[in-house]
């Protein structure tokens, strides 16, 4: 038999680095990049941070199930010291490519730029079976933001450009900030936006059920986590924070719903410890990263 090292200090003790790729029910990949953000930095230390918090946390999912029988391998990060952003971006897609491939992925940004590469590696596997849910208070569809094509800003024009994914198969989740170039951009034609407003008037119930019928042709779902959808009372430790969000139990129900969807990997952007209270924003994360292997992988 195998002998296992684990490494209780991330993810307290759920991290078996004697796994290969193909064993490994999730891979955890950080890419502390945030050489895109427009605003205020610091989600490149967001990787580091969420592990450094998980070893105190048990490896419970909030209804009570045990996890331990998860395997879960951790990557480390792809370091982008030293690289231009689309050499660096050409690393992820590769690595992305390769994680699609052995298991459930669950990368922790870094800026939201960083799911450009990813959302490219998996629309460049699944094709137009690819689905995505953006929970966000952004659309990230501006074409640029200060000169910049692979801004945080820009993540799904890219994507949507370089893969020519239809624009039904995006779902956008909690919406509440327009920039004019978005405006223009969704102008004549249908996005699937549920603004922030939306559902808090109809609900999470109504909410849920509307993006998994959306999905309900899609045979891989991507989720896309930027945690400014999270109201800054909940998530103060993000570079372009907007009030008017909602609650970490709000998302966590989501998750729990989206849990019976396909979903083929998850990425969690944006949390920048330097703007964060007492851990607040870095907590908030951790919790949704282990509530969805906890829904996905540990069924009744
Ligand atoms: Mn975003």
């Amino acid at each position: 038999m195998k002998e296992t090292v684990n490494n209780i200090s991330i993810w307290n003790g759920l991290d078996n680095q004697n796994l290969s790729p193909e064993e490994a029910d999730i891979l955890v990949l950080g890419l502390p990049y945030d050489g895109a953000a427009s605003f205020r930095r610091g989600a490149a230390e967001g990787p580091d941070r969420i592990r450094s918090i998980s070893g105190h946390i048990e490896p419970t999912t909030e209804d009570g199930r045990l996890m331990s029988n998860i395997k879960v391998l951790d990557l480390g990060n792809i370091d982008p010291a030293g690289q231009s952003q689309a050499d660096y971006f050409v690393m992820v897609e590769n690595k992305a490519a390769e994680l699609f491939k052995a298991g459930f992925p669950t990368f922790i940004g870094g800026d939201h730029s960083v799911s450009i590469p990813l959302l490219s590696a998996a629309a460049d596997r699944w094709g137009n079976n690819l689905g995505v849910i953006h929970l966000d208070a952004h659309l990230d569809l501006c074409d640029e933001i200060g000169g910049n094509k692979l801004s945080h800003g820009s993540t799904h024009r890219r994507v949507l450009e370089k893969y020519k994914l239809p624009l039904g198969h995006l779902w956008f989740v909690g919406i509440r900030s327009f920039e004019t170039q978005e405006l223009q951009f969704i102008d004549g034609r249908s996005a699937n936006i549920i603004t922030a407003a939306e559902m808090n008037r109809r609900g999470l119930n109504y909410t849920a059920e509307t993006v998994c019928k959306g999905l309900s042709d899609c045979e891989a779902i991507y989720i896309t986590l930027d945690i400014d959808f999270l109201d800054p009372a909940f998530a103060p430790g993000t570079g372009t924070p907007k009030p008017g969000g909602f609650s970490t139990r709000d998302l966590y129900t989501l998750i729990e719903k989206f849990a019976s969807l396909p979903l083929v990997g998850i990425d969690v952007v944006e949390v920048s410890p330097p703007l964060d209270h007492n851990d607040i924003t870095s907590f908030a994360a951790q919790r949704a990263i282990t509530e969805t292997w906890g829904r996905l992988f540990i069924k009744d």
